[in-house]
């Protein structure tokens, strides 16, 4: 989607420090961490939110959470790490594209 930061990034047109691609997903690091450790999972195709998920998006959901625990184990957080995903105005979701959190790499705050 024109105009759509996170479909820039996934086609490559705007730079990021990449940890990972396949013809799915992409991800990265985020430019504004908020833990010692802090990298999105971004589905390439262009979904709003998690709110704008359906049931045709269970095998990419099931691909995006078998991505997570593949990076997580790849970047060494065998302690834990916390997946969020933002929706909407009242969660501060900054970027309308949905997109995977995965924080962790040291005791996060409850
Ligand atoms: N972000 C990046 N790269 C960008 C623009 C935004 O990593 O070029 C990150 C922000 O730092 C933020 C996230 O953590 O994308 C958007 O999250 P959310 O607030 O929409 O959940």
């Amino acid at each position: 989607m024109e105009d759509c930061l996170f479909c820039m990034i996934a086609e490559g047109k705007i730079p990021s420090n990449k940890l990972y691609e396949d013809d799915q997903v992409v991800a990265f690091y985020d430019i504004n961490p908020q833990a010692k450790v802090h990298f999105l999972v971004v589905p390439k195709k262009h979904i709003q939110s998690a709110a704008a998920l359906t049931e045709e998006d269970g095998a990419l959901l099931g691909h995006i959470f078998a991505v997570i625990a593949k990076l997580a184990k790849e970047v060494g957080l065998d302690n834990g790490y916390r997946v969020i995903s933002n929706v909407g105005e009242d969660a501060g979701q900054t970027v309308k594209h949905l997109h995977f959190h995965v924080l962790g790499g040291e005791k996060l705050p409850v």
